[in-house]
């Protein structure tokens, strides 16, 4: 067997893990991640025995057998790069979701991000969908001028969108769909959970006000890219939010932007 220390995804998650902390978004225990795997990328690195069962506290039968890499609950991921096997877990899920059976990691007794069902949700509703569980990351963290942001503009998601998308050119192409946004709402609950995945159904990027963003993407580099543009879309808007207004992105520069990039956004958000 081989070392999972060496694992591409592995590395990817610490390494992705790591870059969060160092932008600042993940202070304390603050933020996590879930990446899934499929059985084929893990075979060569677990034997497939089972530390423990943890119970997940939902059921999704649609995600019964996959494989999930994720931060665990209360930990830093600050400390992640130094003690992966302490901070980081793999689990396969079984007994229609409401069982993880750990196969690797939390080795000091601790358990999944507490978020763990609210990750869950949105690839539910995929799996439920049938649409291809293409998502195969769900990424949450505290990006400061996203959330500075969500004190000063209004959490109108057509809004709060157009603004973004006006900080920056790249913003429409990377996040055409826009980014969605929740009110302030009680966190480690299942309906937060609830609320971000039926979100998440029109747009990878939701916006919990005064808290912090969640993404959800393909890959650990694209959904740390989406996260990214937002945030620093939010930081030229923190940057000019008191400033005169001389100069903006029009709405027909958008349609060459969509029409140069082969995107196409989000349904009656351009005029
Ligand atoms: O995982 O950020 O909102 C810690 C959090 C919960
Ligand atoms: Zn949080």
């Amino acid at each position: 067997m081989k070392n999972i220390l060496t694992a591409p995804w592995m590395v990817e998650m610490i390494r992705t893990v790591t870059n969060m902390y160092d932008h600042g978004w993940d202070e304390r225990n603050g933020g996590n991640v879930s990446l899934l795997l499929e059985e084929s990328q893990v075979n060569d690195y677990v034997d497939g025995a089972v530390l423990r069962e943890i119970p997940t506290g939902f059921s999704c039968p649609e995600l019964d057998g996959k494989y999930f890499l994720v931060t665990g609950t209360g930990k830093y991921f600050k400390n992640v790069q130094y003690a992966p096997e302490i901070n980081l877990g793999l689990v396969r899920l079984t007994d229609g979701g409401e069982t993880a059976q750990l196969l690797w990691g939390f080795a000091d007794g601790g358990e999944f991000t507490s978020a763990f069902p609210a990750h869950m949700m949105p690839r539910q509703h995929a799996a439920r969908l049938k649409i291809d569980l293409q998502n195969r990351v769900v990424m949450h963290c505290h990006p400061a001028n996203l959330l500075a942001m969500t004190y000063v503009h209004m959490l109108d998601e057509k809004q709060f969108t157009r603004t973004l998308w006006q900080m920056c050119t790249e913003c429409i192409v990377v996040f055409p769909d826009g980014v969605n946004v929740l009110p302030w709402m009680l966190c480690g609950t299942n309906e937060i959970g609830e609320a971000t995945a039926e979100k998440m159904r029109t747009a990878r990027l939701v916006v919990w006000a005064q808290h912090g963003i969640y993404g959800a993407g393909k890959d650990l580099d694209e959904t740390f890219g989406l996260i990214e543009t937002a945030e620093k879309a939010a930081e030229i808007y923190m940057k000019i939010a008191h400033l005169p207004l001389v100069n903006t992105i029009t709405d027909d520069q958008m349609h060459q932007l969509e029409a140069h990039f082969g995107v196409k956004a989000r349904e009656g958000y351009l005029s």
